[in-house]
């Protein structure tokens, strides 16, 4: 495995950065997590306007342009001779002396392109339907840290997630700090009532995930009414189906939550069908290499 660093390639075993960058002494940095499918980059274009946005927040200069960019991952891509691949994009503040001022930093920015695979849930999962749970972390408020931004600072997630798995789920459903549903660890949140499409607006403090995006127009494309609209877990429980999206987990259906049967406890119709078009999306959608 080939890893970008600074516009070199290194083993795996080579792909280092200092004890001393920003990004691991304090979570300095943003990240995308982005995937591609037979040779092509799925809404690449996207993630890296969404990498810029949250730099842009932060405040953190990135050393190349967007073109430059994705010629490095479709660099890195070929390189590593991956047809599928997921990729983490990770750039930090960069090397700098101890102390939170970034401008100990000086602007040398480390930009990382790791080329793998992922798989975060078992397959069966994507056939049964997953059953989730509601944890006390709640997410970030956006006065706090904007969970829009995908900075490098996770754990907010990572504490919820370390209670989901605690009570023996895969996964947590995460409240915002008024009690509206928000979204999971890692995926956007959706739910179905008498054939419409629910997810909650950004403003409820999720990342505006670019599968959520997705589903959206392919819903919108196939006459399904989409509502991006405030819940609470009383209309999730009540739903007639309920599904998860990510770059990583793609869409993944959700049969239960905090006990609760969600319809009638199989993945529902809607899901599947949406899940059947994303993947044919995939298979013709995307940046070619
Ligand atoms: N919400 C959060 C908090 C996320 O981190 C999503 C939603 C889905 O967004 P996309 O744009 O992927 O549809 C994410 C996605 C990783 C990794 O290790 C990244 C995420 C999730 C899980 C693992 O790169 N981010």
């Amino acid at each position: 495995m080939k890893v970008y660093i600074n516009g070199k390639f290194y083993s795996k075993e080579d792909a280092k950065v200092s004890v001393f960058d920003h990004g691991l002494l304090y979570g300095d940095g943003v990240f995308e997590g982005i995937r591609s499918y037979s040779r092509l980059v799925f809404k690449l274009k996207e993630h890296i306007d969404r990498l810029f946005e949250s730099a842009h927040a932060i405040m953190l200069d990135i050393p190349l342009n967007k073109e430059q960019l994705i010629k490095a991952t479709i660099q890195t891509l070929k390189e590593n001779k991956l047809n599928d691949a997921y990729i983490r994009m990770i750039v930090t503040r960069g090397e700098g002396d101890l102390g939170l001022d970034p401008r100990k930093c000086k602007g040398n920015s480390t930009v990382i392109i790791i080329t793998d695979k992922i798989a975060l849930y078992s397959k069966e999962l994507y056939r049964k339907g997953m059953e989730i749970i509601t944890v006390a972390t709640m997410r970030n408020s956006h006065e706090a840290l904007n969970p829009q931004m995908k900075c490098l600072n996770y754990l907010n997630n990572i504490m919820a997630k370390i209670e989901a798995v605690q009570l023996g789920y895969e996964e947590a459903l995460m409240l915002n700090d008024q009690g509206y549903v928000a979204e999971c660890t890692g995926d956007n949140i959706f739910i179905v009532n008498k054939g419409e499409l629910y997810t909650p607006p950004e403003i409820m403090g999720v990342l505006r995930g670019v599968t959520r995006d997705t589903v959206l127009e392919i819903a919108k494309k196939n006459k399904i009414p989409t509502h991006e609209h405030v819940f609470t877990r009383h209309e999730l429980y009540i739903s007639d189906e309920c599904f998860l999206t990510g770059t990583a987990a793609e869409i993944i259906p959700v049969v239960m939550v905090d006990g609760r049967v969600i319809g009638s406890g199989k993945p529902g119709k809607i899901t599947l069908s949406l899940m059947n078009k994303f993947k044919e999306l995939t298979k013709k959608e995307g940046v070619r290499y």
